[in-house]
């Protein structure tokens, strides 16, 4: 089977939009560090290793299908970040434009009627729906500590405790 020139442009942008997301969360990652920050480090980097997963699997799903992937010239992500309760409300918010951008391939996909690339998406939409949820988790539980003086410690921890759930949680075979 081959893709049609539009699926194909769009899913290139599509890895391009993942591999942003990996490096952005990679640049997230070593902003979290130099404050100290080791369970939202270690959070963030398996984030960005994940999204890094996801660009490579589009690169296979279109070598599958006789299209062309392309290596993405990923901008430069921000280097500074306002406060670590800043970092996580920007993930989700990338979280959702994600979920946008794969509901929009979805669209196309029905357009074309590529039902190889709709079956293929489904995988994403779920993804993202357990991402979107995690996301919003770790929002809650940023908003109960608050921001007492011992916030930033808490917070870390509870990153700890969420990053290390998600391995085992891989670990036994299941999704992050
Ligand atoms: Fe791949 O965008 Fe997040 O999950």
């Amino acid at each position: 089977m081959m893709i049609s020139k539009k699926m194909e442009e769009a899913l290139n942008q599509q890895i391009e939009f993942e591999g942003y997301a990996s490096f952005l969360y990679l640049s997230m990652a070593t902003w979290c560090d130099s404050q100290g920050l080791k369970g939202c480090y270690d959070f963030l980097k398996r984030q960005s290793d994940e999204e890094r997963m996801h660009m490579l699997k589009i690169f296979e799903y279109l070598a599958d299908v006789d299209g062309f992937a392309l290596t993405p010239g990923i901008k430069e992500p921000p280097r500074q970040f306002e406060s670590v309760q800043a970092v996580f409300k920007d993930v989700y918010a990338h979280e959702q434009k994600v979920t946008q951008s794969i509901n929009k391939l979805i669209t196309l996909a029905n357009k074309e009627n590529d039902y190889a690339t709709q079956t293929f998406l489904q995988w994403y939409v779920n993804e993202q729906r357990e991402e979107e949820a995690l996301m919003r988790t770790v929002l809650d539980r940023i908003r109960l500590i608050g921001d007492g003086p011992q916030s930033l410690y808490f917070i870390d921890k509870e990153m700890d405790a969420l990053n290390k759930a998600a391995v085992a949680s891989e670990a036994a075979g299941g999704e992050a």
